[in-house]
């Protein structure tokens, strides 16, 4: 007796899919689908090249939805037709991840052209599985990029027509026309030679991948049975006899000299970086800092305020401190006057987002950002108001309020503009998170136009004795 035992890249029991089907054993696909080969094909190769540990793999919104259920790697679902873009972002933070794009052709060809285009055009780091089964299998067998011409789908009834519907498109041949890709070929599972030669396509995308050669681009034409309205069998010589001359079976590139190692550049070396944040991230910090947990602050106004200034102030403030953080801006659609708002985590670890949704301090310089963001603020969180233009009181009463005439104050000290200043500097004081000394330091090194240094430090001191006088 023959037993095909379930490859060791698969969990052992589908946990995560006997949430929603009744046995845990088996793949949700439809008898006859060809992801469930191009899924053991996969399974197969990481655990034979030893590369299970060190794979993420990116599953597609489409059937192959679920890839998380039953591969044991690393897993992240993406977007529809974003995991060029996810794998980008892997790739390119994790040196030795193995990125696993894992798509269909409604994923790929369709809603993520412009995504695969440009990853494949940068030549990122990753194998791509192009699943193309020439119709939209999940949503019930919708035309695809990739439908051919004459077949009728759900939405091409009449069978598509290049008139009405233009012609398929050929993504192995798009990926030819790019300079990126290092390798690219396309496979068919119609027969037994064919998923043996898939096996050697997947594997040698997957050696690409793990000696970090680049990009790699297998086309697999896989049947849908059930989208087709055929039998599996049926299925199998439509693809030969309608498919492969449409598409046809070949390796079209596969530059072996590629070399070796990480060949993409990171987008800025730690160096670089520093250097763009300014001279204050190349100091030694003054102090080290910890929190002990992440805090968002939210410091809000309108264009022309210095929000944004500063929250780079208090993030630079930050790394001064030892602390991690990151500073995330946000404008509104106008250009002058419109909402603005920064976002600053501060940390002692790295910082897993940037976003700050439900911040633990607000820093509202006018009434619409108190309106906005009033009562995102966590309970027990700080809002700091600009009383010279918020005449309204915070209705929240789980919050602590600290009002200051900020505008009011910078204006007296003859600095309108630098009302931001004494905000972040009240900030400092009120919360204790940064300390007013590393403010001063950080004012004269972070300040590009030199001849503002004074008035903002004075403005610090404005802010001071204003603090103490509460
Ligand atoms: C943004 C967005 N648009 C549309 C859909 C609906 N949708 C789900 S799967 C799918 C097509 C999947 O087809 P394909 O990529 O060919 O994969 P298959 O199911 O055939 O494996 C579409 C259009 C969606 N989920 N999200
Ligand atoms: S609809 Fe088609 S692609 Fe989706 S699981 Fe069924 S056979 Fe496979």
């Amino acid at each position: 007796m023959v037993k095909h035992a379930k490859p060791k890249g698969f969990y052992d029991v589908f946990e995560r899919k006997s949430q929603d089907f009744p046995a845990g054993e088996t793949t949700h696909y439809c008898p006859g689908c060809g992801h469930g080969t191009v899924h053991k094909l996969i399974a197969e190769a990481l655990v034979d090249m030893g590369l299970q540990d060190r794979t993420i793999f990116l599953s597609p919104v489409g059937c192959a939805v679920f890839g998380y259920y039953y591969f044991d790697t690393g897993n992240i679902q993406c977007a529809h037709g974003r995991a060029p873009a996810v794998g980008t972002g892997v790739a390119r933070s994790l040196d030795d991840a193995v990125v696993i794009s894992y798509q269909g052709d409604g994923d790929l060809a369709g809603i993520g052209t412009a995504e695969i285009v440009h990853a494949a055009n940068r030549n990122e780091n990753m194998a791509v599985f192009f699943v193309n089964n020439a119709i939209y299998g999940m949503t019930g067998g919708q035309m695809a990029p990739t439908t051919l011409l004459g077949q009728s789908t759900t939405t091409s009834p009449l069978g598509r027509k290049s008139e009405r519907e233009g012609g398929p498109i050929h993504m192995a041949e798009v990926m030819s026309a790019l300079e990126g890709p290092i390798y690219i070929e396309r496979c068919t599972l119609s027969s037994p030679a064919g998923v043996m030669k898939t096996r050697k396509a997947v594997r040698k995308a997957l050696t690409n991948q793990s000696e970090k050669r680049g990009f790699s681009f297998v086309e697999i034409l896989s049947p849908c049975p059930v989208g087709w309205k055929m039998t599996p069998v049926q299925s199998r010589s439509w693809m030969a006899s309608s498919m492969e001359s449409v598409f046809p079976v070949k390796r079209f590139r596969d530059e072996e000299a590629a070399p070796k190692g990480n060949g993409r550049l990171p987008f800025l070396d730690d160096g670089a970086l520093r250097d763009l944040v300014g001279a204050v991230a190349n100091e030694v910090p003054t102090k080290v800092s910890t929190l002990s947990q992440d805090l968002g602050v939210k410091i809000a106004g309108f264009g022309g305020q210095g929000v944004m200034s500063a929250g780079i102030l208090l993030a630079n403030a930050a790394i001064h401190e030892g602390l991690h953080t990151t500073w995330l801006p946000s404008y509104g659609p106008e250009m002058r006057g419109g909402k603005a708002n920064a976002s600053v985590v501060l940390s002692s670890d790295a910082v897993g987002s940037p976003v700050v949704d439900v911040p633990q301090a607000l820093l509202a310089m006018n009434g619409p950002s108190l309106d906005a963001f009033e009562n995102h603020v966590v309970p027990g969180g700080l809002v700091m108001v600009n009383s010279s233009l918020i005449s309204r009181k915070v209705e929240r009463r789980d919050v602590r309020v600290f009002e200051a005439p900020v505008s009011d104050l910078a204006a007296e000290a003859g600095f309108l503009k630098g009302a931001n200043i004494v905000m972040l500097a009240l900030f400092a004081l009120e919360s204790g998170v940064i300390g007013i000394q590393t403010l001063k330091e950080i004012i004269p090194k972070s300040m590009k136009n030199k001849d503002l240094v004074e008035i903002n430090l004075r403005l610090v001191d404005v802010a001071e004795e204003f603090h103490g006088r509460e």
